[in-house]
């Protein structure tokens, strides 16, 4: 089945906010402003992402009010940081409750290589049915995992991405690890599936522009940020740069003709 995707594409490209670390990392990602769901979601909106991912609870007290502006991806499961527990990301939300609460589409980790990889593939299977027959996108985080895994080894996250694909994803996000004859590998095995790359740790804007250029002119169908938008000092001028080379074509060094001066 062929699911519609476009809404989170402009001129086939994508610029995902991803807001799912408070339950992910826990509030050391944050700072004064970004603890504020709000102050996220107006980034969100001032600078015309294509797409916001968020867990229910936020959804219910926060993202109503920007409802429609933002096309929401809702996040089912969830893996926390804290304490001890097994490398597997919990369903914390069913399809049925995302199409009540306005999902655009939902989004699901999936551990590949760790112990619990068998559950949580026939679990994203189950989801990608369920969602499907609403009509709704689904978007794997495809990250490989656990025990001896190398996570940025481009065999290993080619076959994440495959398994993603080969079980329903319409968009699959994952790791960028600097190879780029790799990452033209890797989309080779997303085939129709669209490929986003995720974010990673704060690094350097400049840094994180080029970073971006690189992967967009290598085929990439968009990015899913985080931490560098939202730990950045200029979060709200370091996203309209990064548009600029997703969807005008610029360079990092054009783009970066608009951040002011730190
Ligand atoms: P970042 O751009 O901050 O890396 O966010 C992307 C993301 O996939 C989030 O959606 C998620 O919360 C986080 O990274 C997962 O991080 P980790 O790989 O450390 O578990």
């Amino acid at each position: 089945m062929r699911i519609k995707t476009n809404k989170f594409f402009r001129k086939d490209k994508a610029l995902i906010l991803a807001y799912d670390h408070g339950l992910e990392h826990g509030p050391t990602d944050f700072n004064e402003k970004s603890v504020d769901p709000s102050y996220v979601l107006d980034i969100a909106l001032e600078a015309n992402y294509t797409g916001i991912v968020l867990h229910h609870g936020l959804v219910e007290k926060y993202y109503t009010s920007y409802f429609r502006d933002i096309p929401l991806i809702l996040k089912l499961n969830v893996h926390t940081r804290i304490g001890y527990k097994p490398l597997i990301s919990t369903n914390v939300c069913s399809v049925e409750r995302a199409v009540k609460l306005g999902a655009d589409a939902v989004g699901y980790t999936i551990y590949i290589g760790s112990h619990e990889e068998p559950s949580m593939l026939s679990e994203f299977s189950k989801i990608v049915e369920v969602a499907h027959d609403y009509g709704l996108p689904v978007i794997a985080w495809a990250y490989p995992r656990g025990p001896g895994i190398n996570e940025l080894d481009t065999d290993t996250i080619a076959y994440a991405v495959r398994i993603a694909m080969e079980l329903g994803a319409d968009m699959i996000k994952t790791y960028y690890n600097g190879d780029k004859e790799g990452l033209k590998w890797v989309l080779r095995n997303a085939g129709r599936s669209k490929l986003i790359i995720a974010g990673g740790e704060k690094i350097p804007d400049m840094q994180f522009l080029k970073r971006t250029e690189e992967v967009i002119s290598l085929g990439a169908d968009g990015i899913a940020v985080g931490r560098n938008i939202f730990q950045s000092k200029r979060p709200f001028t370091l996203s309209k740069a990064l548009s600029k080379i997703i969807f005008d074509g610029s360079t990092a060094e054009e783009a970066a003709s608009i951040l002011p001066e730190k």
